[in-house]
């Protein structure tokens, strides 16, 4: 089973062994692993883990850099098997880490997956200054700016950007993306953010539900399916622009079979009401914040999912 791969990946990180990771690492390949299913379910868990040794004081800083460099190899290797979308081709993002702050592997992995969905990236690096996403982003006439921030000390460098953005008068012009482990959701909207991306997927999802951005604009949900995969449901969402004349597919994924769960889009689009309603009736997925989860397809009562595959 392909499972079997990630809490071994897992392991050889944590145990800061280079020469087992990447054998690991080729074999899940060669059994069908997909790409970035191995970056989110085995490698930067991996990492996380030896991040809280570091915070259980029992790993120091040696290992801790030991891990991030073996990390970073091994996601480079996966991203080049990763196909690029070309669906869009408008958004372009500066993505930098903020000035104080060294840590990049959450946001080269953002950029990778943002730009497998075709966002242009503009990767402006590290222990950046609030200026210089602003004057990149002018540079680059880009839609949004991207700050990743990983430390409690330098959040307050975000709060300093969205303020900058707008002394420069800028507000308008630009999108302000933020993410990383120091920020957190409710925080993100006192500073007055844009968007704020938990995870690789929360990064895509807000950077598709800006449909405010210049040249994107998805203000059409046409159509949600998800489709069962049995290691994972895929969900499938059809995004048009009406004014642009452009769409979109957007694909995310969600796992475990027992109470599978993704946030609800109907806040962004009305349309998705009552197909995520449907969606939860045959497949079983629920939707967060969804305003009334009730069956739409199926009579009250009704037992188990009928369009699953392990529905008999
Ligand atoms: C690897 C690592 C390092 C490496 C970094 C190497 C590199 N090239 O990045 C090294 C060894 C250099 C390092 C140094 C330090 N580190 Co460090 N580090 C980590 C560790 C273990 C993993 C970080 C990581 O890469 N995670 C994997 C990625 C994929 O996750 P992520 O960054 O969170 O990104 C995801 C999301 O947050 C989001 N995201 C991220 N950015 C963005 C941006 C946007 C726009 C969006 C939408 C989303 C988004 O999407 C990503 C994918 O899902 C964390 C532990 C942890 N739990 O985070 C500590 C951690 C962040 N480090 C910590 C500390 C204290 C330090 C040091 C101060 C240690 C020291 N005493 O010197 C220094 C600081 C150096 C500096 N000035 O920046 C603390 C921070 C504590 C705090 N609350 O402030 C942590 C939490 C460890 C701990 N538990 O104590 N570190």
């Amino acid at each position: 089973m392909q499972e079997e791969f990630f809490p071994k990946i897992q392991k050889a990180i944590v145990e800061l062994d280079e020469q087992n990771l990447v054998k690991l690492t080729e074999e899940a390949l060669e059994a069908g692993v997909d790409p970035l299913e191995a970056i989110e379910r085995a490698h930067m868990v991996g990492i996380q883990k030896v991040g809280e040794l570091f915070e259980a004081g029992e790993y120091f800083l040696p290992e801790m850099v030991g891990a991030a460099i073996i990390v970073k190899e091994a996601i480079i290797k996966l991203q080049r098997l990763i196909p690029q979308d070309k669906i869009i081709s408008k958004g372009k993002i500066v993505m930098g880490t903020v000035q104080g702050d060294i840590h990049d592997i959450g946001k080269d992995l953002v950029s990778m997956w943002l730009s497998t969905r075709g966002i242009e990236i503009v990767d402006i690096g590290v222990d950046c200054h609030v200026d210089k996403f602003i004057d990149h982003a002018l540079e680059e006439n880009a839609d949004i700016i991207g700050a990743s921030c990983l430390l409690t000390t330098t959040a307050p460098e975000l709060k300093k950007l969205v303020e900058r953005v707008k002394e420069r008068g800028l507000k308008e012009r630009f999108k302000v993306l933020v993410g990383g482990a120091a920020v957190h959701r409710e925080w993100v909207k006192e500073i007055g953010a844009d968007g704020f991306g938990q995870d690789m997927k929360e990064a895509l999802d807000v950077a598709s539900f800006l449909k405010g951005a210049p040249g994107l604009e998805f203000d059409y949900l046409a159509h949600i399916t998800a489709v069962d995969y049995w290691d994972y449901f895929e969900l499938i969402y059809q995004l048009i622009s009406i004014k642009h004349n452009h769409g979109l597919i957007l694909k995310t994924r969600c796992y475990g079979r027992d109470n599978p769960s993704l946030p609800s889009v109907v806040s962004l689009w009305r349309g998705a009401d009552y197909q995520e309603r449907e969606i939860h009736d045959l497949m079983g997925i629920t939707f967060k914040g969804h305003p009334n989860m009730k069956p739409i397809v199926l009579w009250p009562g009704f037992k188990g999912h009928p369009l699953r595959k392990d529905y008999l």
